[in-house]
C-alpha cells in the first residue's frame, strides 16, 4: 500500500509542518532552556521495563511506504531500559508548565495545526491550510490548552495524551523530568512488546478483528469519521490493550516524537547495536501514527512504520512518551 506523497513535513499528510501551513515572517524566540528546575520526582507516570533484548527492525509485512525506508530488515540490539506506559498526559504537563513557567512553541508562534472535522475556532483564526492537506488548519490559539482551538478546553482530559507540542518541547520536559525521548530504534523495540516480527503491538490480526484495537480514523478520510472506535480525536491514554510489555497506544491515537533525526536511508548504514539515527536533519522522527490514520490512506499504524516533521512543529495529533536506561548509560 502506497500514500500519496504531499507538501508537509510527512509523507502521508498526518504531521504538517508549520512552515508550510502559514508563512513564518519572523520566528519567536523559544527557550527549551528555560525549563529548569528538577521535576524527576513529579514525572511519576507509571514505567514499562523493556529487557536488554536483540529484534528485527523494520517492516517485515509487506504493507510499508516505500517512500518512509521502513527497510532493510536489520537485526538491533538495545540495552534495558524504562519507557512511560502511556504517552506524556495533559495533567503530566501541566505539572511541568506550573514547575518551570514553560511556554510551548504553539503558544510563541500563535498557531498550530487542527484537524478540520475537530475544529472549534472562530473563523478568523484559521491562519493557513498546508497544500496537499486541506484538512489541515493552522489555527491561532490551539495550543496544549486549547487542542482544538480557542473554543475549546482540556477539561475532564487529563488523561488525555498532550498535543500541540514540538519535538522542541518535548525536549524541554525531559529534561526537566530527568529524562529522554526513545530512540527510534527504542521505540519500535518497545512497541513490538516482545512479539518480533509482529506487524501491530497486539500481533497480526487486523486492527478492528474482535472490537477496535486502537484509536485511529473510521469513515470516509479525511470528510466524515464514523467514530466506530469511539473517539474523533484523542482517547484517554489507558484505552485499548497494553502490549506485552505493558505500554498502552503505541499505536494509534497521538504521533509519538522521537530522538532521531529522520532519514529515509537510515537502515542501509544503520549500526547493530544501540542505534541513534543520522547526525543531523531538517525533521525528527514521529512513530505510531494517530487518530488520523486510515487504512485506505494512511496505514503508518503499524509497529515499523515511520513519519517525521521539523522539531518546531506542532499539531493536535502528536505528543510523546519518555525513557530512560535502567543502568543510567545513554543519558
Ligand atoms: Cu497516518
Amino acid at each position: 500500500m502506497t500514500s500519496p506523497t504531499d507538501a508537509t513535513g510527512c509523507g502521508c499528510g498526518c504531521s504538517p509542518a508549520r512552515e508550510k501551513m502559514v508563512p513564518l515572517t519572523t520566528r519567536p524566540a523559544v527557550s527549551p532552556t528555560h525549563a529548569a528546575g528538577d521535576g524527576s520526582a513529579a514525572h511519576a507516570i507509571e514505567q514499562a521495563v523493556v529487557p536488554a533484548t536483540r529484534f528485527t527492525m523494520g517492516d517485515s509485512s509487506g504493507d510499508r511506504n516505500p517512500a518512509d525506508g521502513e527497510v532493510p530488515l536489520h537485526e538491533v540490539s538495545l540495552e534495558a531500559f524504562s519507557i512511560d506506559a502511556t504517552s506524556v498526559t495533559n495533567a503530566d504537563f501541566a505539572k511541568f508548565v506550573e514547575a518551570t513557567g514553560y511556554v510551548t512553541e504553539a503558544e510563541s508562534f500563535g498557531f498550530s495545526a487542527v484537524f478540520h472535522l475537530a475544529l472549534e475556532a472562530d473563523e478568523e483564526d484559521i491562519l493557513g491550510v498546508p497544500p496537499g492537506t486541506p484538512w489541515w488548519y493552522g489555527t491561532k490559539g490551539a495550543d496544549w490548552r486549547h487542542p482544538n482551538g480557542r473554543n475549546s478546553s482540556i477539561e475532564g482530559m487529563d488523561d488525555h495524551p498532550v498535543v500541540h507540542v514540538s519535538w522542541n518541547d518535548a525536549q524541554a520536559y525531559c529534561t526537566w523530568a530527568g529524562r529522554r525521548l526513545p530512540t527510534e530504534a527504542e521505540w519500535e523495540c518497545a512497541s513490538r512488546g516482545g512479539l518480533d516480527g509482529a506487524k501491530y503491538p497486539w500481533g497480526d490480526e487486523e486492527v478492528d478483528a474482535d472490537g477496535w484495537r486502537a484509536n485511529i480514523f473510521q469513515g470516509v478520510f479525511p470528510t466524515e469519521n464514523t467514530v466506530a472506535d469511539g473517539f474523533l480525536t484523542t482517547a484517554p491514554v489507558r484505552t485499548f490493550s497494553p502490549n506485552g510489555y505493558g505500554l498502552w497506544q503505541t499505536v494509534g491515537n497521538v504521533w509519538e516524537w522521537c530522538e532521531d533525526w529522520f532519514d529515509p536511508n537510515t537502515y542501509r548504514r544503520s549500526p547493530d547495536s544501540d542505534p541513534r539515527g543520522p547526525e543531523r536533519g531538517n525533521a525528527r522522527v514521529l512513530r505510531g501514527g494517530s487518530y488520523l490514520c486510515h487504512d485506505s490512506y494512511c496505514n503508518r499504524y503499524r509497529n515499523s512504520a515511520r513519519s517525521q516533521n521539523t522539531p518546531d512543529s506542532s499539531m493536535g495529533n502528536a505528543g510523546f512518551r519518555t525513557v530512560a536506561r535502567e543502568n543510567g548509560g545513554h543519558a
